[in-house]
């Protein structure tokens, strides 16, 4: 998947790690023939299961920013949020493929996949008070001006 959620997924996979050993050497130990699985094994649930790029939320709820990106911009539809879940909705509005990246306090990195011209992707983050960047991660585009943040304050103004 994308290079900055798997700091995440490293960190969860090591913290689970005792857990698959011991799944794994149930496996090992356990039952040659027997096709029953054991009582309190929830396979296909294992820590690795969902890398997805999601911090502190569940896919597709939350406020809707769109996020307009082009050669090289990346243009938030609001700047000034208040703490809470928004899904950040990208749509590439240029001619070569783009990405958004999000990170700032809780969120240590996500992105979407890439996004063709014309195409639209979203992650979902809960925002706390802080500030966020927003970032195109594909190849230079971040340096070529793909960069900018959003402000999270507590209490509307
Ligand atoms: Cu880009």
């Amino acid at each position: 998947m994308d290079r900055d959620s798997r700091h995440r997924a490293r960190r969860r996979a090591r913290r689970a790690a005792p857990a698959l050993l011991l799944a794994a050497l149930a496996l090992v130990t356990g039952c040659s023939s027997s096709s029953a699985p054991k009582a309190g094994s929830t396979p296909g649930s294992g820590a690795s299961g969902s890398a997805t790029a999601v911090a502190g939320g569940s896919a597709g709820t939350g406020t809707s920013i769109t996020v307009t990106e082009k050669e090289y911009s990346v243009t938030p539809e609001r700047t000034q949020l208040t703490p809470g879940t928004y899904t950040f909705v990208a749509a590439n509005t240029g001619t070569v493929e783009h990405a958004l990246a999000i990170a700032g306090p809780g969120v240590a990195a996500i992105q979407t996949d890439a996004i063709a011209p014309g195409g639209r992707a979203q992650v979902t983050v809960t925002l706390q008070a802080g500030s966020y960047e927003l970032w195109c991660p594909i190849d230079g585009h971040k340096a070529l001006g793909m960069d900018t943040h959003v402000q999270v304050a507590a209490g509307s103004s």
